[in-house]
């Protein structure tokens, strides 16, 4: 049976179905029965994972091996027993936040509650301040400014105006991107911006999830032109945010943790104890008073 077996990515999942790219096209897949042994299908499988494939006729297959994943991008999501991780996406090699310079207006706390989630999953993040076309963009702007020195870049765009949009598709190229954000802000206006050809699937996607119970379900990726592929999240306010325990914190705030050695407890919460690195940072401007003010809600839950 191994002789056969051709390895592709999972680029949509459908009703048991997973719909699987390889170098011989793309092939429509069961699972095999042993894999479901011990999880739900969406555990086991989700889009952006690598499987082994056998073939059974013209175009369709069988998923004999899931590759281990080297990430995940997951939410909490409730089921009969409780709350569990739900993959979202597998293997994403970054995620594209967006945010609208107005309608809605962004929440740099926001960002900060995405921003920890990813850093917790190893997920390198990017800022992207969607409808530059509207909005108050120097204000925005000195909002946002921090981010670049942390690592985060921000790109200023319009998926109305198609400004930014060659700007976009050059950091997209060869990546597994994921879109992702609040509601409104523009997400699948501009996966319709960037690769034009998917109209009409794009807004199957956003009709479906507008309706559906399962709005949070990534279930495809879009493939772009110059190579790479892109997942449009519907809109959530948070991700990956679910298994992170307050004391955690400190390592997934990059200023923060740098200054940590520094504060004369080394249980400091960094709130009101004496001697506090973090503390006087804010106070001095050396770290951003927003971002510390983000820290202090995520840490002891005042939101
Ligand atoms: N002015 C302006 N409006 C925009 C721009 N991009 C998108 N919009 C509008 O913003 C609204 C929301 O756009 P969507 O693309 O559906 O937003 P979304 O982020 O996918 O929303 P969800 O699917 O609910 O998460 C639509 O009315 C768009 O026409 C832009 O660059 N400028
Ligand atoms: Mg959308
Ligand atoms: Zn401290």
């Amino acid at each position: 049976m191994t002789e056969n077996l051709l390895t592709g990515l999972v680029t949509r999942t459908q009703s048991g179905f997973a719909w699987v790219d390889t170098p011989s096209g793309v092939f429509t897949c069961r699972l095999r029965g042993k894999l479901k042994q011990h999880h739900s299908l969406s555990d086991i499988l989700a889009v952006g994972d690598t499987v082994d494939i056998s073939v059974g006729g013209m175009d369709e297959g069988m998923v004999e091996f899931v590759h281990p994943r080297n990430r995940v991008l997951s939410r909490q999501a409730p089921d009969a027993r409780g709350l569990r991780e739900q993959v979202l996406v597998a293997n994403p090699d970054q995620v594209i936040l967006v945010f609208a310079c107005a309608d809605p207006p962004p929440h740099v706390r926001m960002a900060d509650r995405f921003l920890i989630g990813l850093e917790k999953h190893g997920i390198p993040a990017r800022i992207v301040l969607n409808k530059k076309d509207i909005g108050d963009l120097p204000a925005i702007e000195a909002m946002f400014k921090h981010y670049k020195g942390l690592g985060f870049p921000v790109h200023y765009v319009s998926a109305k105006m198609n400004e930014g949009m060659e700007e976009l598709r050059s950091i997209l190229v060869g990546k597994l991107s994921v879109l992702a954000g609040p509601s409104g802000v523009g997400k699948t206006s501009l996966l319709n911006a960037l690769q034009p050809g998917l109209g009409m699937q794009v807004r199957e996607v956003s009709k479906s999830s507008s309706k559906g119970r399962h709005t949070t379900q990534v279930r495809e990726l879009f493939p772009l032109d110059g190579g790479g592929w892109l997942a449009d999240l519907p809109g959530i306010r948070s991700l990956g945010l679910w298994d992170i325990q307050p004391e955690e914190l400190d390592g997934y705030f990059r200023e923060i943790r740098d200054l940590v050695p520094y504060c004369q407890f080394n249980d400091c919460t960094h709130r009101t104890e004496p001697g506090c690195a973090v503390r006087k940072a804010a106070e001095e401007g050396k770290i951003n008073p927003v971002r510390y003010d983000s820290y202090l809600r995520l840490r002891f839950g005042d939101e």
